[in-house]
């Protein structure tokens, strides 16, 4: 897998632009271990950054132009803007993460009055990869703002203006899961966070003699911002429902006890499946983090083989993609566990696998996985990484 040094990023930059940068940056992409759709029902997750990401060098202008170029896509050119214009606009491809969080950044009172020239590259697999290059993008812009007008903003405040970006300017009714995991990790550590309080602690992510295996479906992007708002709808439905006789905000209040208690009140089939699977989810986030902070990696492969068929039945959210990948990666040895991360209905999964057997891993579960769907997957060893920073 191709990384950009912070001497390639400059004199990429150089390139398109003529002049030398001021500052470069890396964004990670995350995995999440565990916790999947509860960030947006007051759950917890449990997720890491990784060192696939994005890549950024910039420079301030003198006048009020924002010109972007990315070396991922080298056809569209240079994208021009203008600080004064900071409007989402479809055919603006993904300048549009960036131009939210400086509509957002300036909306909090923060000056920004210089253009800037910006360059970019990533190496996450692109069209919904489920490892959040969007969240990438976005934290990549809110640090890059912050250091080029030395801007005295917190990164919980940066991690806010990214899920704003994109519930608000981009219409995606996403939670924090993402961006918090991306600007926020700590290289060698698992964050829990709970979504409802904030609350968060690094959890050292000690695999022993295994490691984490990311399975990208290389499945092409379609429709998942719909059936990702549907989703969210469905659980703020269930919430009201069962509001009927419990006092509770959202369904990562409830314990599975308490749930099976009073299910009843969930008349619609697919409200009752979608709420079971958000209850449970958050249960076993929090399980699989004390198993893992036990070293019991067994116990917690079990929990994320669960995760999966929770995601598959009662969510909906997998795919023949992701449940090939999750089911044939649970028939190999050497596997302790096995799931779908992120969005779903495409992007990746994960598998924790002993070291020694990847290649075997990759080799067999590849194999099924293209005879069934028609082309190959695409497997990298996660390597667990810092959240944004400067180069
Ligand atoms: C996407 C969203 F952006 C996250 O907020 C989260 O809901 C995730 O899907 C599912 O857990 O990555």
């Amino acid at each position: 897998m191709k990384i950009m040094d912070k001497k390639e990023l400059e004199m990429n930059f150089e390139e398109v632009f003529g002049v030398k940068p001021e500052n470069c940056f890396f964004s990670p992409g995350r995995i999440n271990l565990i916790g999947e759709h509860t960030d947006y029902n007051g759950g917890h997750v449990f997720p890491c950054a990784i060192t696939l990401g994005t890549w950024g060098a910039a420079k301030k202008r003198d006048d009020q132009k924002l010109r972007f170029y990315s070396g991922n896509f080298e056809k569209l050119g240079i994208i021009e803007t203008d600080l004064n214009n900071l409007k989402y606009k479809k055919e603006d491809n993904w300048t549009n993460y960036a131009k939210g969080m400086i509509y957002y950044l300036r909306e909090a009172g923060y000056q920004v009055e210089q253009g800037m020239d910006i360059y970019i590259w990533g190496n996450l697999p692109q069209g919904g990869s489920g490892l959040s290059s969007s969240a990438s993008i976005e934290m990549l812009f809110g640090v890059m703002v912050q250091s080029l007008f030395d801007l005295d903003v917190d990164r919980l405040a940066l991690v806010k203006m990214g899920v704003k970006t994109e519930n608000e300017f981009l219409g995606l009714s996403s939670g924090i899961l993402d961006q918090f995991a991306v600007g926020m990790s700590k290289e060698g550590h698992a964050i829990l966070l709970d979504t409802n309080t904030l609350d968060y602690k690094y959890v050292p992510l000690d695999l022993k003699d295994n490691v984490i295996v990311i399975m990208n479906t290389n499945k092409p992007r379609a429709l998942v911002e719909s059936k990702y708002n549907e989703r969210v709808a469905g659980c703020q439905e269930a919430v009201k429902e069962l509001q009927q006789k419990l006092d509770i905000k959202a369904l990562g209040e409830l314990d599975n006890e308490t749930f099976d208690e009073y299910s009843y009140l969930l008349k619609d089939e697919t409200h009752l499946k979608r709420a079971r699977h958000a209850v449970s989810e958050n249960q076993r986030c929090l399980r699989g983090e004390a198993a893992l902070e036990k070293g019991d990696l067994e116990e917690f492969g079990r929990l994320q083989n669960a995760s999966h068929v929770s995601l598959e039945y009662d969510y909906e959210v997998t795919g023949k993609e992701l449940d090939t990948l999750a089911h044939e990666a649970w028939k190999q040895p050497g596997v302790l566990g096995a799931r779908m991360c992120g969005a779903g209905f495409g992007g990746s999964g994960i598998a924790l696998v002993a070291k020694d057997k990847v290649d075997e891993f990759e080799k067999n579960v590849g194999k099924v996985y293209e005879e069934k769907i028609g082309y190959a997957p695409r497997f990298f060893v996660a390597e667990v990484a810092d959240g944004t920073h400067e180069l």
